[in-house]
């Protein structure tokens, strides 16, 4: 019989023997910053509440997407806007449990980015799904200079139980995927300028000043509402890439151009990644 122990490999391996929740102990391996994927890519999250407003909205913004084209590579999201509202509303009422609400709501952010990709495919743009955006984005942008997806993130069933509206929507799973590529930036069109310190559109909009620059710990010291999700801010706090977000309006035309051609000309939220 021959002898096989000689030949047996061993691995070497430096996370083998610890326990992973011993982050002094994992942090030699795991620390390190993480590699850029696409580091070429710009990644632009369109709002749901602009594609609400039909046709005025979106066909300006297409023909500004369209004319960005050959200057930049584009992975554009998509928000769900009032249609999940409803969904939130309806679901409450009948006592669904988050988990539950939360691919509802997803479900309209696809919807949106489908009507957006089938603006733009005479330029050869489509939209995506999920799996795609999570292991073949980079030959769809070999293929064409953009594609579109869902900005949600897919948690599902995943819940996150604090809160029985779901916590991470469109502007959460933009951010998160923007930095988990190591995407070159990433910018948030809204149907407002930016950041106020309050709701511009709200009861106290008249006193509401515009926030030009501002960081994310600033804004989660500010109470009141803000034009993206809350939980923005806490994963803003642990990015890598990300160093900052600008977030413009899309109903003026060019602001989007512009942004993308890093002038200033909404809101730039600082994060707290730091160039390395
Ligand atoms: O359906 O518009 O992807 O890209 O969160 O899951 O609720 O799904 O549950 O690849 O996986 O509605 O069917 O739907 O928007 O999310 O997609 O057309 O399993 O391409 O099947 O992670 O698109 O959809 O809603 O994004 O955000 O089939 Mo849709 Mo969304 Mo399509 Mo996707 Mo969810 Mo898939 Mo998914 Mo579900
Ligand atoms: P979705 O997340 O579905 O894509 P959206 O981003 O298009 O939706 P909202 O999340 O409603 O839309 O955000 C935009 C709205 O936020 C604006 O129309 C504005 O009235 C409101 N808003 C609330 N607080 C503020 C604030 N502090 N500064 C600016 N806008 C605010």
């Amino acid at each position: 019989m021959t002898d096989t122990s000689n030949t047996i490999k061993h691995m070497a391996s430096p996370l083998a023997r610890q326990t992973l929740q011993d982050g002094t102990l994992t942090r030699p391996v795991a620390g390190v910053r993480p590699i850029r994927l696409l580091p070429w890519l710009q990644v632009i999250k369109i709002g749901g509440r602009l594609m609400d407003r039909g046709a005025d909205a979106i066909l300006p913004l297409v023909d500004e997407l369209r004319k960005l084209l050959p200057e930049h590579r584009l992975l554009i999201l998509t928000g769900a806007g009032l249609r999940a509202r409803h969904v939130f509303s309806v679901g409450l009422d009948l006592g669904l449990p988050v988990g539950s609400l939360a691919p509802l709501a997803a479900s309209e952010a696809g919807q949106n980015g489908h009507i957006l990709a089938s603006l733009l495919a005479p330029e050869g743009v489509s939209y995506v799904e999920h799996p795609t955006i999570a292991s073949q984005l980079a030959i769809h942008l070999a293929a064409a200079r953009a594609v579109v997806g869902s900005a949600f993130p897919p948690y599902h069933h995943h819940e996150f139980p604090d809160s029985r509206i779901p916590m991470h929507r469109a502007d959460t799973g933009a951010f998160l995927l923007a930095d988990a590529l190591g995407a070159a930036g990433l910018t948030i069109v809204e149907d407002v300028d930016g950041v106020y310190s309050t709701d511009p559109n709200g009861p106290d909009g008249q006193q509401a000043q515009f926030l030009a620059e501002t960081r994310h710990t600033d804004l989660a010291k500010q109470p009141g509402s803000l034009p993206f999700d809350r939980a923005l801010l806490e994963v803003m706090a642990t990015a890598r890439h990300i160093e900052r977000v600008q977030v413009v309006n899309g109903l003026v035309p060019g602001r989007l151009t512009a942004a993308l051609r890093g002038e200033h000309v909404g809101t730039i939220v600082h994060t707290g990644a730091r160039s390395a």
